[in-house]
């Protein structure tokens, strides 16, 4: 296994769609399982391979808490095929945007469609923070980060601050930046 960079907004490749998984094989499954280990390592409840310049439809999460038997979930393909009427406000994280938080509304519960490791069908029906999660790592497949369910005001500030980390982390190449 092995822990692989995450991307940190802003990014474009954190923007773009991901392809659908053709066949879960074994290079597939070496990519969950290589995402397990650098979510965990993050730490994080969730990841999506987009967030490791992966541009596949593949997410991993764990809700377990530490001393707690790990409880992973390795999907390929994943789908919401149902939301619940009623919504739930939760603060979220995300480890592309490190250090920022904010309060988001999603659907309190879904069932989600997708392949296991073994590329075999699954659902799993899901609410309180599982949900969130699982929506907030689907939206990654589709280039969508928590921030964009936020008023373009917040937003912005949220992404703001993140430049300028970042220009403060590498200035020459904010500088490179800055001339082209
Ligand atoms: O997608 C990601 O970047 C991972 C993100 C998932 C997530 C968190 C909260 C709500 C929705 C989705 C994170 O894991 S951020 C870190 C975090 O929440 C956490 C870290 C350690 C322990 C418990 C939570
Ligand atoms: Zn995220």
């Amino acid at each position: 296994m092995a822990l692989l960079p995450i991307i940190v907004a802003p990014d474009p490749r954190l923007k773009r769609l991901a392809a659908p998984v053709e066949r879960v094989d074994d290079e597939t499954r070496r990519l969950m399982d290589d995402m397990l280990e650098t979510m965990h390592e993050a730490p994080g409840i969730g990841l999506a391979a987009p967030q490791v310049g992966v541009l596949k439809r593949v997410i991993v999460a764990d809700l377990a808490r530490e001393g707690e038997e790990p409880r992973p979930y390795r999907m390929a393909n994943p789908e919401i095929v149902w939301v619940s009427d009623d919504d739930a406000n939760y603060e979220e994280g995300c480890l592309s945007l490190p250090e920022h938080f904010a309060e988001v509304v999603r659907p309190a519960a879904v069932k989600v469609r997708y392949l296991d490791h073994e590329g075999e069908a699954r659902e799993l029906e899901a609410d309180g923070l599982l949900a969130t999660c699982v929506q907030h790592e689907i939206d990654h497949l589709d280039g969508i980060l928590f921030v964009d369910h936020l008023t373009a005001l917040k937003r912005n500030m949220i992404l703001r601050k993140l430049t300028k980390t970042k220009k403060q982390a590498k200035p020459d190449e904010a500088r490179a930046e800055h001339v082209l």
